[in-house]
């Protein structure tokens, strides 16, 4: 398959609706694949082990999340992590088509006129509350991605799906 990549974040009125898992999810289901690695284990540089765990770490795409504990002590230092952590779900999509496509998942610019069935189309109403952003094409793609993420933090990796999604 000719594989490209494309930019799609999250807005923050789609987040504050708790929407990540169901966007993330249209991608998914789709057979669009998420790259994403993050450096974790630096404290266990000295150890045996160190160089295999951060083989398997690279080895494929890792989501990592940030929960919010009810404990009023942890409320500050976790508002501070999600905060940092936010890059998380800013995400690049990896497919054939993905650009164009991802476009389509995505709807209209104005949810009143995207189709039902479409992430805006289903799950916004207002244009300035749209929920979620998308590459427009191949140069903004390239742009928005190098805007967003250090080149070491992009995965290449061959999904275990690949072969039942393309033949
Ligand atoms: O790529 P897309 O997000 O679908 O639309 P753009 O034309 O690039 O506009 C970016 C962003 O601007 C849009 O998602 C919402 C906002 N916006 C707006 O608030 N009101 C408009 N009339 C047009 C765009
Ligand atoms: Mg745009």
């Amino acid at each position: 398959p000719q594989l490209e990549r494309t930019f799609i974040a999250i807005k923050p009125d789609g987040v504050q609706r708790g929407l990540i898992a169901e966007i993330i999810s249209r991608f998914e289901r789709k057979g669009f694949k998420l790259d994403f690695a993050e450096k974790h284990y630096h404290d266990l540089k000295e150890r045996p082990f160190f160089n295999g765990l951060c083989d398997f770490l690279s080895s494929g795409p890792v989501l990592a999340m940030v929960s919010v504990m009810a404990a009023p002590l942890f409320w500050l230092m976790n508002d501070l992590l999600f905060l940092r952590e936010a890059k998380n779900i800013i995400q690049v999509w990896e497919g054939e088509g993905v650009i164009k496509y991802g476009r389509k998942l995505i709807g209209a610019t104005d949810p009143q006129k995207s189709e039902p069935g479409t992430i805006r189309g289903d799950l916004a109403v207002v244009v300035g509350r749209n929920i979620i952003h998308g590459s427009d094409g191949p140069e903004t793609a390239k742009d928005e991605i190098g805007l967003w993420f250090e080149p070491k933090e992009l995965v290449s990796y061959t999904s275990n799906a690949e072969k039942w999604v393309y033949g």
